[in-house]
């Protein structure tokens, strides 16, 4: 009897709820919310939560060569091909409870459900933590380790500079070699699937409890450095100055015009400006701005790239300064996999949850496991849209329906091989 004939296996409600509040837990702060970014020590002690809850099921563990951090249930026969399910347990800066962590968590609980059930299923089950998915390092590293993505080039000017870095792999128990040796064979993967809060408004408006992710932004991201003349604020005369702050804001305010006159459907956002040297009487001789700019299509992005570089120079010839590009990374859009997104909707529609199809505009691990294996991403809707913010917050019902339409998604993958 075919596994999806009878009623929809589920998780195990009470053990999702108390992992869900436990996890929740490690890393949040009442005054700034979840501090779980990469290399930090929150962010090692959920890691290691992870694998504790892991072993405590009874499935077997591994960290690989980038730190990634993984449950295994092995299929029986030693042949089997791996289905990867995972997310990220490391958070933005004063982030929320949800993003990356639920997707962990649900993957767990798709293992310990189909342990307990006793399936023996044709593909090796595997739920994994990918490093810094959020980029406080590089972004999607794990993930872009994994998928043999990652070069040294990559690794020469990481956003954190090389020395956290690579003090940061050595207390992760590994190395800049570990990193570079970590790709996965493609040939042993049968997909990827990655559930995720929304983040955004869209399902909550709609009244809708699963949405199926389409395709997935793509992104790039610049540090803009303007330099000037850091000089005595009382006595050079607004005509003698070369201000670098000047260049900041013009340039902030150019870049939101700019998108949103020409660029239909794109964001671009500078998530930071730091003026040197940073004092009531002194005129900033430096201004450093964090940029990023989404679209959904690769020409978009190059359109985006050249226009903010056009828009950068031109701030700089205005203000007399000098100013120095460096491109910071770049994800490219990626479309799911058709065979995914028809396995999560049969699951969703075996649970009797409404689903939409929808794109993703904020960037995933799918998107760079989608480069060599066939991903797909489920999203629950995030109350308000809000994310990237202690208030980001998903129902335990909409969490549990995601871990469950993840369950579902797996068997009927599993029915298909
Ligand atoms: O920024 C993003 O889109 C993702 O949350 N890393
Ligand atoms: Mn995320
Ligand atoms: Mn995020």
């Amino acid at each position: 009897m075919p596994l999806t004939a009878h009623a929809p296996l589920t998780i195990d409600e009470e053990r999702f709820a108390a992992d869900l509040s436990a996890m929740s837990a490690i890393g949040w702060t009442n005054e700034s919310g979840m501090q779980r970014t990469t290399f930090s020590d929150a962010h090692a002690e959920v890691r290691t939560w992870f694998l504790d809850r892991a072993r405590a099921a009874g499935l077997r563990t591994r960290v690989d060569g980038a730190g990634n951090h993984s449950a295994i249930l092995e299929a029986a026969d030693p042949r089997a091909r791996t289905l990867l399910l995972g997310s990220h347990l490391d958070s933005v800066p004063s982030g929320g409870r949800f993003d990356g962590a639920l997707g962990v968590l649900c993957g767990l609980e798709v293992l310990r459900s189909v342990r307990d059930a006793g399936l023996d299923l044709p593909m090796s089950l595997e739920a994994i933590d990918f490093t810094d998915e959020e980029g406080a390092v590089l972004g999607t590293l794990g993930s872009w380790a994994l998928a043999g993505e990652l070069t040294s080039d990559a690794l020469a000017s990481p956003r954190c500079g090389r020395d956290v870095l690579l003090s940061g792999l050595e207390r992760m128990g590994t190395s800049e070699e570990g990193l570079l040796t970590a790709a996965r064979d493609p040939a042993g993967l049968a997909g990827f699937l990655e559930l995720h809060i929304e983040q955004g408004p869209v399902l909550e408006r709609a009244g809708v409890a699963i949405g199926i992710v389409t395709g997935i932004c793509g992104s790039v991201s610049f540090d803009i450095v303007f330099r000037g003349a850091a000089r005595h604020a009382g006595t050079t005369p607004m005509d003698a100055r070369r201000d670098a702050g000047l260049a900041a804001a013009a340039l902030m305010l150019e870049v939101r015009e700019t998108v949103t006159r020409d660029f239909a459907g794109c964001v671009a956002t500078v998530g930071d400006v730091h003026l040197e040297p940073g004092a009531y009487n002194v005129i900033p001789g430096v201004a450093d701005l964090k940029i990023e700019a989404r679209a959904q299509h690769d020409d978009e992005l190059d359109r985006l790239s050249a226009a903010i570089t056009e828009l950068a120079r031109a701030q700089a010839r205005r203000w007399d300064l000098d100013v120095h590009i460096e491109s910071t990374g770049r994800w490219s859009p990626e479309p799911t996999d058709p065979r995914m997104r028809a396995a999560i909707a049969a699951s969703a529609s075996r649970l009797g949850l409404t689903v939409m199809e929808m794109p993703s505009g904020a960037g995933h691990d799918a998107q760079v496991m989608a480069k060599v294996t066939a991903s797909g991403m489920a999203f629950v809707p995030s109350h308000h849209g809000i994310s990237h913010h202690p208030d980001e917050y998903s129902s335990l019902e909409d969490c549990i329906n995601g871990s469950n339409v993840l369950l579902g998604a797996t068997l009927a993958l599993a029915e298909e091989l």
